[in-house]
């Protein structure tokens, strides 16, 4: 049995996001095979993407875990759907529950559904400010170490919320 440390990203905009992202940390820690190890501050984010909706709740997680990426990813996006998860067509539109894999140990994985690191990581500050706050040592494959990272990384109107 191989463990990896993974990052998890998770955001919402509807339905009362702070909600959905509570309940999600929930169902994550409820997977067989998976364990948290850290959860990052709730964050609040203007949208990339269409301005045309709400701001964003962001946080990031992290587990330890012995499922595989695939796995993993896929135990995921059943917790989406059970959240009420529609896939639009419109790119980049609103969405009640949205998690990522960012990262999975230091693996590159470069599959049809899966690419690990992250392709958006180095550039959005709800998915870098949230992991440094609980992985400020952390390497990330390819990219290098969070303190870079953030330092080339704009907050672009990104508020920690209160507890
Ligand atoms: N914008 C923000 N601020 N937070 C997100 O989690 C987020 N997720 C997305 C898109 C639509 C790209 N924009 C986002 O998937």
């Amino acid at each position: 049995m191989t463990n990896e440390i993974a990052y998890i990203g998770l955001g919402s905009n509807l339905a009362t996001p702070k909600t959905q992202i509570n309940t999600a940390q929930q169902a994550i820690n409820g997977l067989e095979g998976v364990l948290e190890l850290a959860f990052s501050s709730l964050y609040r984010s203007t949208p990339m993407g269409p301005q045309d909706q709400p701001d964003y709740v962001n946080a990031v997680m992290a587990i330890e875990t012995d499922l595989s990426a695939i796995e993993l990813l896929r135990c995921l996006q059943k917790i989406e759907l059970d959240h009420g998860r529609v896939r639009k067509d419109e790119r980049w539109g609103a969405r009640t529950l949205d998690l990522d894999i960012l990262l999975y140990g230091q693996q590159m994985i470069d599959l049809p559904d899966l690419i690990v690191p992250h392709y958006g990581l180095a550039e959005r500050a709800f998915v870098l400010y949230p992991l440094h706050e609980i992985a400020p040592e952390l390497k990330v494959p390819g990219l290098g170490g969070m303190a870079e990272l953030i330092a080339s990384c704009p907050l672009d109107g990104l508020v920690k919320l209160p507890l």
